[in-house]
Parts: structure tokens; sequence; C-alpha cells
């Protein structure tokens, strides 16, 4: 932090379901399924970081050239003593480009954990995926601006990406605006590389489940026996990644036994991807309208600027 740059931390103590829960009710549904954001304990955060720079996954380097590329038209649009509200993690480079090319911005609010070179640093502790309410923004009053990187957006099901942006839109409050990447459609096999990564890093990151149900649950899971399974579903538009069985096999976990048929698929994760007008209509049914798209010159990835009305 520099000199004179305040930090304030406000815990909206998010009633986080327990990983122990979480995983015995995915379990328990058919099919069964293990929810994504159970990914990212501190060693599948490190593996995630490691896809990042995998040569199959683009999808971090790109949209990162691209904010490089834009950074100045983005500043542009959004202009002078804004408060930026960064959803999920605030850590990467990202949005170090974004603070640099902004003109003198009042404050960042990373709605998770971050650090940062500003005036005011207001860091919020909460379940995005939720409702929730700002602290008290310090400085002078300017414009809101959400900025959600990473294709995150792509985890929730479509119907949800409206129901998530209108809770941002109205957390960013009227004139509010925001800045948001989303991975593009595109040819099969690029986007089958890029969750099946010749380094199996994409597949340690999944199969990562398994190995904090046995640490953390005291499961017997015998790794050996489960497999990555990732693939694009061109008919549903999105990349499903399953962990898939190997054998008729029982499982003890938490003191219950699960049964898993041979070849069953365990669901942890959708990444939606869309065409440029797909995504501007989803934003449009939650009140946004597109100001400006940026792509890079191939068009795997996109960054849009939403204004609200
Ligand atoms: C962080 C959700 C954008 O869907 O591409 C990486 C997570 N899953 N490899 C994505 C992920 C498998 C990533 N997002």
């Amino acid at each position: 932090m520099p000199p004179g740059a305040n930090l304030a931390f406000h815990d909206l103590a998010p009633d986080d379901e327990s990983f122990r829960d979480a995983v015995l009710a995915g379990l328990g549904r058919r099919p069964k399924e293990l929810p994504c954001k159970l990914f990212y304990d501190a060693h599948g955060s490190a593996l995630f970081e490691q896809i990042c720079d995998a040569p199959e996954y683009y999808l971090t380097r790109t949209e990162t050239a691209i904010l490089e590329a834009y950074a100045d038209e983005i500043a542009g649009h959004i202009g002078p003593h804004c408060r930026l509200i960064e959803l999920g993690s605030g850590a990467s480079r990202k949005v170090r480009i974004l603070l640099d090319a902004l003109d003198r911005p009042a404050a960042y609010v990373p709605v998770d954990i971050s650090r940062e070179r500003l005036r005011e640093v207001v860091a919020v502790c909460a379940d995005y995926t939720r409702p929730f309410g700002l602290p008290p923004l310090p400085g002078r009053p300017g414009k809101r601006v959400g900025f959600f990187p990473g294709s995150t957006i792509g985890n929730f099901e479509p119907e949800a990406v409206v129901q998530f942006l209108g809770n941002y839109a109205k957390l960013l409050g009227h004139g509010g605006e925001m800045l948001i990447g989303v991975d593009l459609k595109k040819d099969p096999k690029v986007l089958n590389s890029a969750y099946n990564d010749a380094a199996g890093l994409n597949a340690a990151f999944n199969l990562n489940l398994l190995v904090r149900i046995n640490r953390e649950l005291g499961g017997d899971v015998d790794l050996d026996r489960f497999q990555h399974h990732a693939f694009y579903n061109e008919a549903e538009g999105r990349v499903e990644l399953y962990i898939k069985s190997l054998a008729d096999q029982i499982v003890g976990i938490a003191g219950r036994r699960f049964r898993f048929a041979a070849d069953e698929l365990i669901h942890t994760e959708n990444s939606y991807k869309y065409a440029i007008p797909e995504f501007r209509a989803l934003a449009a049914r939650a009140g946004f309208s597109a100001v400006e798209t940026w792509t890079d010159p191939a068009e795997l990835f996109s960054v849009h600027y939403l204004r609200q009305g």
C-alpha cells in the first residue's frame, strides 16, 4: 500500500455453506454434482493461477492484452473519481492495468481481498452471488463502476446471469456502469484443449475436489479410480467439466457411503461461451446497454463496457 493510502475492511460475514454440507448435498443429487466454488481452496487457487499461464488456456493472457491495448479508452469512458467495485479476486494483474489508467480513482472496492495503490481501499468480505449492501464509500461522490473480469460470468446459467447483473445494477446504483470479461464462442478444438491442457493442470484443478474430500472429510477416495472429463457442448454453448468414475465403486465420505457406477459423471462446472450479440441481449434484460465492446484481433475474448438504462 502506498503512503497515505487507507485500507478499510468490512466483513459482511457471508454465511457460506460448509464444504461438508455442499459435498454431501451435491453427491446426494441425481445426477451427482459438486459446485465449482469448491475448487478454490489454497491449492486450487494456486492451480488456477498455473492454468492461467498454460499455453492452451488463452483466456487470461487474451483479456489482459485487451485491457492493456484499450486501457486509455476504457478509462475515458469511466472518467475521474470513480469507485471501482470488483467482484471476485482482485489480486490479478488485470485491475492493476485499469487502476493505472484511471483518472484519480476515488476508491477501489475488492469484494474478496486484494491490495492496491489508491487513496482508499475498501475491502469487503461477502458472497457476491447473493445480494449484499456496500459500506459507505470514502472520497468525493464519483461514478460507481463494476469490474468483473475473467469470464467468471460463464459459470452462471444464462438465466442466472440476468439475475446476477440485476443485483450488480442495484449495488452500483443509478447511472452505474460496468466492465466485464466474456469468453467468446469459437472452434471447439480450441475450447477442448483449453480445458484439457497437456500438462494436466485443468485435470489436477478438477480432481483437487477429491483431494479436499479425503483431507477435509475423512474420505477414502482412490484418485486413480476417477478421471477429469471436460468437453465443449456446442448445442449448449458451454464447456462442461466432470469427474468420471472409472469403475463401480463405493466411497466413504464424512461417515457416509456413496456408490459410483463405472463411467458415472459428477458435474463440477459449466463455463458458458457467448457470441457478442448473445451476451448483449442478456445484459439488456438486466437493464444494461452496451457502450463499447473490445476484442482481440482473433476474437477469442471480449471485454464489454455496459451502462444502466
Ligand atoms: C475462472 C471460471 C473463468 O471457466 O475458464 C479454468 C475456471 N475451469 N479451468 C473458466 C476454470 C477450468 C475458469 N473461470
